[in-house]
């Protein structure tokens, strides 16, 4: 695997998980919708995750939950851009635009954004063009679908195999187009056109997601699949299953963990990582 992964003039050092934490900047986002929709509260989050060990800080202004409606590009603008300068001016940790779209990426990147996070995959030849005209790292994340229709009846013959070929495809298209393979990282897209089975297979399988060669990202705090598990409607509630899977998937080849709990997950990763050997 990639040591580096290059996000714009950030290279940062994947042979330890690091933490990128969750600032989503809407009314209406699952589990924090609402809370952080305002620049001063949201500024204020991002500072506490960074004292509290985040390593990037991934600003959305999309809510792409199952079922959601999409947000005009200009409203998402409006809600990211000025949230996204003032973090990448004045915290020192890259940060990461949550994005399907280009003009959204496009303003984040030139607010100071270091790392484009599609969750469509950079599906979008727009989406592409502006992959190509930045340095910035780039999250290829699997999706079946769209947001509003992703989770009726999502099937597949074998999960893994079938999106460990699309993000791989990705990845080699925008290499051949120029982009350096050390700016891309994957994200098979836990929650994303999945039932719970093929989430905890795609889970289960981690390493062979690993051993495709680049950075890979996990996104599960406080998901669905977590409250199936234990039964817990409150997304809020889902902590220890967040947990859970944030050491799982660190200890199976993830390079970053894509999570709303930031302190109490750096704590887990740095128990862990103290048993692997990391220095404390
Ligand atoms: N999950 C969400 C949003 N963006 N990006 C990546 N790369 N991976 C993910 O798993 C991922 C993501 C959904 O979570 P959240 O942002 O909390 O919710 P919402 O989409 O409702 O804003």
């Amino acid at each position: 695997m990639n040591q580096v992964w290059r996000c714009g003039r950030f290279e940062l050092d994947v042979s330890r998980t690091l933490v990128m934490g969750v600032l989503n900047v809407t009314p209406d986002s699952f589990s924090d919708g609402g809370e952080f929709d305002d620049p001063l509260s949201a500024l204020e989050h991002g500072r506490q995750m960074v004292a509290d060990g985040a390593a990037i800080i991934d600003v959305g202004g999309e809510s792409t939950r199952p079922g959601s409606d999409e947000v005009l590009p200009a409203e998402e603008v409006t809600r990211v851009r000025p949230v996204v300068a003032a973090l990448a001016r004045d915290y020192g940790v890259p940060v990461s635009v949550d994005t399907r779209h280009a003009s959204v990426a496009r303003a984040a990147i030139e607010a100071g954004a270091s790392i484009i996070n599609d969750v469509s995959g950079f599906r979008d030849p727009r989406m592409v063009r502006v992959a190509l005209e930045c340095e910035a790292g780039l999250v290829i994340m699997h999706m079946l679908g769209e947001p509003k229709t992703m989770q009726a009846e999502p099937r597949y013959a074998d999960v893994v195999g079938e999106v460990g070929e699309y993000l791989a495809g990705r990845a080699q298209e925008l290499e051949a187009l120029g982009v350096a393979r050390q700016r891309i990282c994957i994200d098979p897209g836990i929650g994303f056109g999945k039932t719970l089975e093929h989430n905890l297979e795609l889970l289960r399988r981690l390493p062979e997601f690993a051993a495709l060669g680049y950075p890979v990202l996990v996104g599960a705090s406080r998901k669905s699949l977590i409250g199936m598990l234990l039964a817990e409607p409150d997304p809020k509630r889902r902590l220890e299953g967040s947990l859970a899977i944030a050491m799982w998937a660190a200890s199976h080849g993830a390079a970053v963990i894509r999570v709303h709990d930031v302190y109490e997950t750096a704590r887990v990763l740095r128990t862990w990582g103290a048993i692997e050997g990391e220095s404390a």
